[in-house]
């Protein structure tokens, strides 16, 4: 029962909160070059990880890379094996530069002055021999829960990052990441000199299709309509929804005549092909496309996407399913 002073907060909550995974699902390597020291530490961790070894060699780092260890521990104690080189490499690869590395020296001098350069190169705890079997378990864990509560974190920013610059109907960028990263293609060509082009496309009579078979089929011809594009256009090319039904494409180091290829491809996808759509139906779908070249006069990335506005205009004007430049 809780009589004296509260600390305002509760001293089992860390563990609590991020409880670990069971011992299968956690994976944890040892590298050591005798077997029985690894052995004990694998007995050590039986109730937390899967534990593997691995006999210390140059090879390790490329092994970490290839896994998704949850710790690694390393005996700087070996004889054959530079074990401080292995930390090394480890943190030197992108992959494992986070990874927990765990080190176990001798209580001696020589362990002390090997632990003094692993913890400067990062790694995240030690143990000094002989192992206590608790304060193994202990340390190993805290790194275990670690690593699992950063890898959450990751997931979620990345899944914030998605969510914030891709269209949730399409898949495509949405507006606002597309006009970012206009402004800076923009800067890039004026400072290369290098072309750029972009293009604006609408699809034609699209209230029709909704009026007609009803919202949800229309969203189903975006989805359709999104996917044609995305196949055509390059793999430097960005591809965006821009608002409801119009989409725009910037295609970087790319002039005139080559961009009115690609948009005459692209305006040719959705023509040529009938949209099949889940209530059956088959829809004739056609989109206008006003394309326009950057060129150093222009002050604004704003004003590349009215140059394509106003080709887009004229292509609706001339009667719709065609690409104006
Ligand atoms: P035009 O050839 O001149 O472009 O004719 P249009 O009918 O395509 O043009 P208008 O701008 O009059 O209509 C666009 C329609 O697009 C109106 C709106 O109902 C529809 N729309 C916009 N966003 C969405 C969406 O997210 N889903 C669906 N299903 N329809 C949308
Ligand atoms: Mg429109
Ligand atoms: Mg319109
Ligand atoms: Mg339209």
């Amino acid at each position: 029962e809780n009589t004296g002073l509260s600390l305002g907060w509760n001293i089992d909550e860390p563990e609590s909160r991020h409880e670990l995974p069971p011992p299968g699902e956690v994976d944890v390597l040892v590298v050591d070059e005798r077997q029985k020291a690894a052995q004990r530490i694998a007995h050590g961790l039986a109730d937390t990880a899967q534990v593997s070894f691995i006999a210390g060699n140059e090879a390790v780092a490329e092994h970490v890379r290839e896994k998704n260890y949850d710790l690694v521990i390393i005996s700087l104690s070996m004889t054959e094996v530079d074990g401080l080189r292995i930390v090394s490499r480890l943190r030197s690869f992108e992959e494992s530069r986070h990874l927990p590395l765990l080190v176990i020296v001798d209580d001696d001098e020589k362990g002390t002055r090997q632990l003094v350069r692993a913890l400067e190169m990062g790694v995240n705890d030690y143990l000094i021999r002989p192992i206590d079997r608790l304060e193994l378990s202990a340390r190993a864990r805290t790194q275990i829960r670690r690593k699992r509560f950063t890898d959450q974190l990751w997931e979620n920013f990345h899944m914030s990052m998605q969510l914030a610059t891709t269209d949730a109907v399409t898949g495509l960028y949405n507006r606002h990441y597309m006009t970012s990263h206009l402004e800076t293609l923009v800067i890039a060509a004026r400072q290369h000199r290098k072309p750029l082009s972009l293009a604006l496309m609408d699809i034609d009579r699209f209230k029709v299709v909704n009026d007609t078979h009803g919202h949800a089929v229309g969203d189903e011809v975006l989805q359709d309509f999104a996917r044609r594009i995305a196949r055509n256009v390059r793999g430097v090319d960005l591809a965006a929804r821009y608002g409801g039904e119009e989409f725009v494409v910037v295609m970087p180091e790319t002039g005139l005549q080559d961009a009115g290829r690609i948009c005459e491809r692209l305006r040719a996808t959705v023509a040529d092909d009938p949209f099949r759509v889940s209530t059956g139906v088959e829809l004739d779908v056609t989109t206008s496309i006003g394309l326009a070249a950057f060129d150093p006069s222009m002050r604004k990335s704003s004003a590349l996407l009215d140059l394509a506005d106003s080709a887009l205009y004229a292509a609706k004007n001339q009667g719709r399913n065609r690409v104006v430049f």
